[in-house]
């Protein structure tokens, strides 16, 4: 195989935050379970809301990158190359003994408003402490192995999931940074200006497939299908898709007291219309794998007296069939224009982001399984309601996905909860996974 340089791609070393005195150390080689629920304490803590009220680390944020430096200061603990991508992304490196394509894995930092302290950081951890074990225990591998961060999963802010990997993707265009903003009408440009990043440099941090072989990320599963079927790891096959847009409802502002029922363009009762319609549709029997959320209704002006004269409606369809995805989410819009009409209100429809559900290749799907089988017999194949940063890089390495339990199924909340020793064990599950990647005959 020729030599794959690294062309300066715009990465720069990162010399991690206070490694001389103020570093937070990698800690030390307890049990793996220890260590690993030691990890997700320090990370949990760097957050913009207090413990009780779960974790805020939200995309592009100077938490953010808090989080992105610690855990880049242990993998150059760990004694691995670490660099931050372009956009935001912190990949570290274990060479391999030969210049092979690379074996990549993790998952991401951000969080949503108020969320948990598993999702994203389970795979994040996963990934240093199997970057942890190959040094301890001295296991070599011929290709390199990649441990990378990325930034800015969550879709909770810009409304864009996924920016990180869809930046490896090679899928951004450095002029629609400009046009994607938060609520406080931040451009994700200028976020990711503000946090040092380079969104004018964003294509140069796309991936090539002649410098990655195959990819495969831990999650929490954020489902109860593992707890309830009494299963210890998840093999994903599909995950899903999601079309995320707002309806902007304009109707008219009035006094409460003074106008009559007659007399209203109430946006607000339009905009709860829409809502109970976009739950109709994903009830409808021919609807299996179909999930609609309101999870955002904003009112105008939010005053008690005052008729709402507008109110937008923040929509996710999620679906595990790419077409029905998308006749759902203009369903849903058709409907609302009937009863806007009938309502006397007017609608402005904004798509915000729109990722197809995504098959996994089945040999990657094959390794996972048989690493899976040399730890335990309670493994299922199963799909993923949520989406993740490997739908994103799928589509230029052929990636995969292995899951834990999550406690009660709940994702997104501060109770969101899964065991130390159930990372631990996917963990050691993902190192052989990656190991048994190394010797496949794909990627030799
Ligand atoms: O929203 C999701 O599906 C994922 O947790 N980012
Ligand atoms: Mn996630
Ligand atoms: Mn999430």
């Amino acid at each position: 195989m020729p030599d794959i340089a690294l062309e300066d791609t715009g990465e720069k070393p990162v010399t991690p935050t206070g490694r001389e005195g103020g570093g937070i150390e990698l800690p030390s080689s307890a049990d793996l379970a220890a260590r690993i629920d030691t990890m997700l304490r320090i990370l949990a803590s760097i957050s913009d809301t207090a413990p009780e009220e779960g974790v805020t680390r939200l995309a592009f944020t100077p938490t953010e990158r808090a989080a992105h430096d610690v855990v880049a200061g242990w993998f150059d603990e760990i004694g691995l190359t670490v660099r931050q991508d372009v956009a935001g992304n912190t990949i570290a490196e274990d060479a391999g003994t030969d210049s092979l394509q690379a074996i990549g894995t993790g998952s991401h930092l951000d969080s949503v408003p108020r969320g948990g302290r598993f999702d994203g950081i389970a795979g994040v951890v996963a990934s240093v402490a199997v970057a942890q074990m190959l040094k301890e225990q001295g296991i070599s591998h011929t290709h390199p192995f990649r441990f990378v961060v990325f930034a800015g999963e969550e879709g909770a802010r810009f409304g864009q999931p996924c920016i990180g990997s869809k930046a490896v993707a090679g899928l951004w265009q450095p002029e629609h940074l400009d046009e994607v903003t938060d609520a406080e009408g931040v451009s994700l440009a200028e976020a990711m200006r503000l946090v040092g990043l380079e969104p004018g440099r964003i294509a140069e941090a796309s991936w090539r497939d002649k410098d990655w072989g195959a990819f495969v990320e831990l999650h929490v599963e954020q489902g109860a299908v593992l707890e309830t079927q009494g299963s210890l790891l998840g093999i994903v096959d599909l995950i899903s898709g999601s079309t995320r847009f707002e309806i902007d409802v304009a109707g008219r502002a009035s006094h409460s007291g003074s106008t009559p029922m007659s007399l209203r363009a109430d946006a607000l009762s339009a905009a709860a219309e829409i809502t109970l319609v976009a739950e109709e549709l994903a009830n409808d029997s021919r609807h299996r794998g179909t999930r609609c959320t309101v999870g955002k209704l904003t009112v105008f002006p939010g005053s008690i007296t005052t008729i709402p004269g507008r109110a937008v409606v923040h929509l996710d369809v999620r679906d595990v069939d790419s077409a029905r995805q998308r006749q759902t989410a203009n369903q849903i819009v058709r409907r609302a224009e009937l009863i806007a009409e009938r309502r006397g209100v007017t609608l402005e429809v904004r798509l915000r982001s729109d990722t197809s559900p995504v098959v996994l290749p089945t040999w990657i799907r094959q390794v996972i399984t048989e690493a899976c089988q040399e730890h335990t017999d309670r493994w299922r194949v199963m799909s993923s309601g949520a989406s993740h940063d490997t739908q994103l890089v799928n589509t230029v390495i052929p990636s995969g996905l292995l899951f834990v339990p999550s406690r009660g199924g709940l994702s997104h909340v501060p109770e969101e909860w899964s065991s130390a020793a159930d990372i631990a064990r996917g963990s050691e599950v993902l190192l052989n996974a990656l190991l048994k990647l190394d010797a496949h005959p794909h990627l030799t």
